[in-house]
């Protein structure tokens, strides 16, 4: 069943290639190939094929036009960074990935400046290059555990992923250029495009005082290699500790200006409801809404899946990953008592403070039988994980407190 599905979406993505005009080399190049296994997330109606993309490992087919994958979050426990062949991928607009030469590619820097910009790779290239480790997560991973259920991709844990971003500062390239008085607003904008003009334009904004922090990276580099096509190649917005939507991927306009942007992708799209949990009664409609912005605090057990099975009276390490939005996450407690008791779990290497973070602790199970696993990190400003699941209507910012039950054998 499921290859007949794949071949014949790939079928169509071939069509709606062909009508985009693009080269026999680039649909070889884009074309997806069948996977004969099924991946079952933790919801009902979670089977997905895994499906492989170049570039990509098999990973988790969510949709095909667009490409939209997430990864299997037993990759989570092999490394703390998220190989490029297993980052997630998300898109908006079919067709996409855009085809990119990077011969003509160039980075437009326009409106509100006194010196516009027309910037190849490599003209940008010699700005001082920066690098930060920094998770994206897309503002709706873990969706599909929403209850009530929200339309929208029903995500499992995998729309996130964790990479050594090089780059240039948005900053320095904003210098250059001359950001003019009465500037408000920066507008980033990527190569791809709906196939029907009805369809809006994917284009994010921020505030220009966020645009000049210095933190905001122009990547051409993720994990030593240049982007994959799928993840923005050549360049895309890194946003730490921002969720994954402000992350523009083959950026190739940037443009200020002097009134609040209001398109589509910023409203109504991307908004949460205004308070401090983005939250509201299941169900119900948010009176007022903002963009969403920062990650909440996070964190999972990766070394034991739900249902695995342990050794009575046997000790072992268990392992997983926290992240915040740069704060940096100072405690993960640990409960294997169904949240009657907590432990302090130990931190790994601090990679950054907008990394994913590893932690561990020794676990015995004591006596055979289930026991209820769960984890619940804090960071320094004392932000942290609700017990019971928060909803909105986009389905959003899911970060309630993990649980993992495990049935110890004798
Ligand atoms: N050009 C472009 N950039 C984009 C998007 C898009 O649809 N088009 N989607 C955004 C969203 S919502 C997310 S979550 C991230 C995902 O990044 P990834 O595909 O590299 O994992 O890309 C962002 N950048
Ligand atoms: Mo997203």
């Amino acid at each position: 069943m499921a290859n007949i599905g794949e071949s014949l979406n790939r079928r169509r993505f071939l069509r709606t290639a062909a009508l985009a005009g693009l080269s026999a080399s680039v649909l070889r190049r884009l074309a997806a190939a069948e996977d004969p296994r099924i991946i079952t997330l933790p919801f009902e109606n979670g089977e997905r094929p895994l499906v492989k993309y170049p570039q990509k490992r098999p990973l988790i087919r969510q949709t095909t036009r667009p490409p939209q994958l997430e990864t299997p979050f037993s990759v989570f426990n092999e490394s703390v960074i998220t190989p490029n062949d297993a980052f997630f991928v998300r898109y908006h607009l079919a067709p996409a990935p855009p085809v990119v030469d990077l011969e003509q590619f160039r980075l437009e820097v326009k409106g509100k400046v006194n010196q516009p910009l027309i910037l190849s790779l490599s003209d940008l290239k010699r700005f001082e290059p920066v690098e930060v480790v920094a998770v994206n997560q897309c503002s709706g991973n873990s969706r599909g555990f929403f209850k009530p259920r929200v339309s929208g991709g029903q995500l499992g844990n995998g729309a996130m992923g964790n990479a050594r971003w090089k780059g240039v500062r948005l900053k320095d390239v904003l210098e250059r250029a001359g950001v003019a008085a009465g500037a408000k607003q920066v507008t980033f904008n990527g190569l791809d495009k709906g196939l029907l003009p009805t369809v809006p334009d994917f284009v994010k904004a921020i505030e220009v005082d966020q645009a000049l922090d210095g933190e905001l990276i122009l990547a051409y580099n993720m994990n030593g290699e240049d982007l994959p096509v799928l993840n923005g190649y050549p360049l895309r917005l890194v946003m730490p500790g921002y969720f994954g939507t402000y992350w523009v991927k083959h950026l190739n306009e940037i443009n200020v200006i002097d009134e609040p942007f209001n398109g589509f992708w910023m409203n109504p799209a991307y908004r949460i409801p205004d308070n401090t949990c983005a939250c509201i009664e299941p169900g119900t409609t948010p009176r007022k809404t903002v963009p969403i912005a920062r990650f909440n605090v996070r964190s999972f057990i990766t070394s034991l899946d739900n249902g695995a099975k342990v050794r009575s009276g046997q000790t072992i390490v268990v392992k997983g990953i926290t992240f915040d939005s740069g704060y940096g996450v100072n405690e993960v407690l640990f409960s294997q008592d169904d949240g009657r008791s907590w432990r302090e779990a130990e931190l790994g290497k601090d990679l950054g403070r907008f990394s994913f973070r590893e932690w561990t602790i020794p676990f015995n199970p004591g006596k055979a039988g289930s026991h209820v696993l769960k984890v619940k990190a804090t960071n320094r400003i004392g932000q942290s994980q609700p017990m019971e699941p928060l909803w909105n209507p986009a389905g959003y910012m899911r970060n309630v407190v993990e649980t993992v039950n495990v049935n110890a054998e004798a």
